[in-house]
């Protein structure tokens, strides 16, 4: 496997609104951000991830763009932008760009074109279709959009519908116009050229759509897009095209984002060899449990995830590339949704998640606020969420009558993606330190417990468990580059693998990585492989030598061979 940088690095995402205001109107900023750089500096990450900060009129939190080429006002300036970059690289930190160019937003110039009339030069830059059977109260297809709803939007100008798999603000942009694709190229070169250091690229692999659109299958009130606009017919080449017209012309890093993935397409995704991106960003072990469809409050099962996480290790070894999280701004907080974030157990449950997920192979995204194990919030009333897809399955499933409010209230606060946005809690001031006004959206009480002064001061906290680990990946090759195996595949309690680098040799060298995912206490015995191992990381005081151990609850330990 060859090695690259983009394989060794550790990668923080950083959501702009909720990670730090600096100008005192309640809403996180660019200069906010550069603020910091010295914490992340300090936590020792190579590479920030930024969520969008091109202007939007934030129907979506700036995942519905209306210009490429601009900054958000809310976020400050085009200079605020170049002062973040450079005060980034002067610390040695690469900056990811999130690139949104499945869609747009309604009130990008393309879209205001497009919807005019039907030989509007930029009519083709979206897909419009004529209502069923030509009527016009009836959609195209069936299919239903990502934040409930119907996917098509009916526009009485040309008496025409257009597609959206996301909002009716954020219309699907046409990838088969070459038009579209130069376009899109173009912009991209131009932020390569201002010296950005790479993309995160939003739903990617569902820019190419099938010629037709027929009806999908019916799962709940819609039919199922999947099969004609994930993965579909032209993706493969729209990404070689993208690669060779644009980045291989740059040293930068690509990750996709690609819901619906098998790892055999990942490997055409992200292949060694394959010329398009450089990982992928794959959701199949935080999709586990659906009950109103993607809303539920069931614990994962152990067994299930073991399961997932390893394919997904032993697939791609020595051929394609993934990413580790547990965590995005779509996504609950993990210790809450994977450990446990009682207070007993909440420090010990997030360490242990960090080392399960940061020993494996692949390259680790630390979503903000997870190095300090910020919890899920506890929300009191619809009226708590600010995300539109929170807000609107709210609507659909309850308001609506589907379900009652009892059954669906737990499901919906378990997996709400405003669980992740509450702002970063900086300190014990009002406001965690993260405004001085009324923030946008409602800090999480506990940050007088849990917040990054006090963990920083602290060197038993989950702040610097993570500095470790990553202090780890540095220094230990194996971490990167080694072969995985999992160990007890049948135990509900442990998660348990083995890192190999160099074969069985005498120069191999291995990692022992053991993860008590239960809040009992358990034994352990070491393979006897690690006699006289080196911990090189642990959540608990423990001495580990030979033979039995007996396991705290959420206790994780690393031990090194060679
Ligand atoms: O997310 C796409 C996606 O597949 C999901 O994670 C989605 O956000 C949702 O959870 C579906 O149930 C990306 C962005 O990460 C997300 O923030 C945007 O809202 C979305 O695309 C549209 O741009
Ligand atoms: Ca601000």
């Amino acid at each position: 496997m060859k090695k690259t940088w983009w394989k060794e690095a550790v990668i923080y995402q950083i959501y702009p609104r909720s990670f730090m205001d600096s100008n005192g109107d309640g809403i996180g900023d660019l200069k906010g951000i550069t603020s910091r750089l010295d914490y992340l500096k300090y936590l020792g990450i190579d590479v920030i991830w930024l969520s969008p900060i091109y202007q939007s009129p934030n129907d979506d939190n700036g995942y519905d763009i209306s210009d490429y080429q601009a900054i958000m006002d809310e976020f400050g300036t085009m200079a605020d932008f170049d002062e973040m970059l450079a005060e980034a690289h002067k610390r040695n930190i690469k900056i990811v760009m999130d690139l949104v160019v499945n869609h747009t937003s309604d009130e990008h110039q393309w879209f205001i074109e497009s919807r005019k009339s039907k030989d509007n030069a930029y009519r083709d830059y979206y897909i419009w279709r004529e209502g069923k059977n030509k009527d016009a109260s009836t959609p195209p297809n069936n299919w239903g959009s990502c934040f409930s709803g119907p996917a098509w939007e009916y526009d009485a100008q040309t008496n025409m519908y257009y597609l959206h798999l996301f909002s009716k603000k954020q219309p699907d942009l046409n990838w088969d116009n070459p038009n579209v694709r130069a376009e899109v190229f173009d912009m991209m070169t131009w932020w390569c050229e201002k010296g950005i250091d790479g993309f995160r690229m939003d739903v990617i692999n569902m820019i190419s759509k099938t010629k037709d659109l027929p009806d999908g299958e019916v799962s709940g009130l819609y039919g199922d897009y999947g099969p004609y606009a994930v993965n579909g017919p032209n993706i493969h080449n729209y990404l070689k095209e993208m690669n060779e017209k644009v980045l291989s012309k740059y040293d930068i890093m690509t990750v996709g984002e690609t819901p619906d993935v098998t790892t055999e397409l990942a490997k055409q995704y992200a292949g060694e060899d394959t010329h398009e991106l450089n990982m992928v960003f794959q959701f199949e072990h935080v999709s586990m449990g659906q009950k109103y469809g993607k809303w539920t409050d069931e614990k994962p099962s152990l067994l299930e995830l073991k399961k997932i996480m390893s394919r997904w290790q032993t697939d791609l070894y020595g051929v394609a590339w993934n990413s580790l999280f547990w965590d995005n701004h779509d996504q609950p907080r993990a210790v809450s949704r994977f450990g446990d974030d009682r207070a007993q157990y909440r420090d010990a449950s997030a360490k242990m998640l960090a080392t399960c997920l940061h020993m494996m192979q692949g390259t680790p995204y630390i979503y903000q606020g997870e190095e300090l194990g910020m919890t899920n919030y506890p929300f009191e009333s619809p009226q708590d969420f600010r995300d539109i897809e929170s807000i609107n399955a709210y609507k659909e499933w309850c308001t609506d009558g589907r379900v009652s409010h009892a059954d669906f209230w737990p499901c919906i606060t378990s997996r709400s993606r405003d669980n992740a946005r509450t702002p970063v809690q900086w300190d014990d001031t009002a406001q965690a330190g993260f405004t001085t006004a009324a923030p946008w959206i409602a800090v999480n009480p506990n940050y007088k417990e849990i917040n990054a002064k006090a963990e920083t001061a602290d060197e038993h906290s989950v702040f610097h468990y993570y500095k470790k680990l990553i202090a780890l990946r540095k220094k230990y090759p194996v971490i990167v580059y080694g072969k995985y195996e999992l160990l007890l595949e049948d135990s509900k309690d442990l998660f348990v693998y083995i890192r190999t680098l160099n074969g069985d040799g005498a120069s191999a060298e291995k990692l022992l990585v053991v993860c008590s995912f239960t809040d009992q206490e358990t034994e352990f015995t070491v393979p006897d492989a690690f006699d006289g191992a080196v911990c090189l990381i642990s959540n608990t005081e423990h001495a580990y030598g030979k033979g039995k151990v007996r396991l705290k609850p959420y206790e994780a330990f690393v031990l090194y061979q060679n």
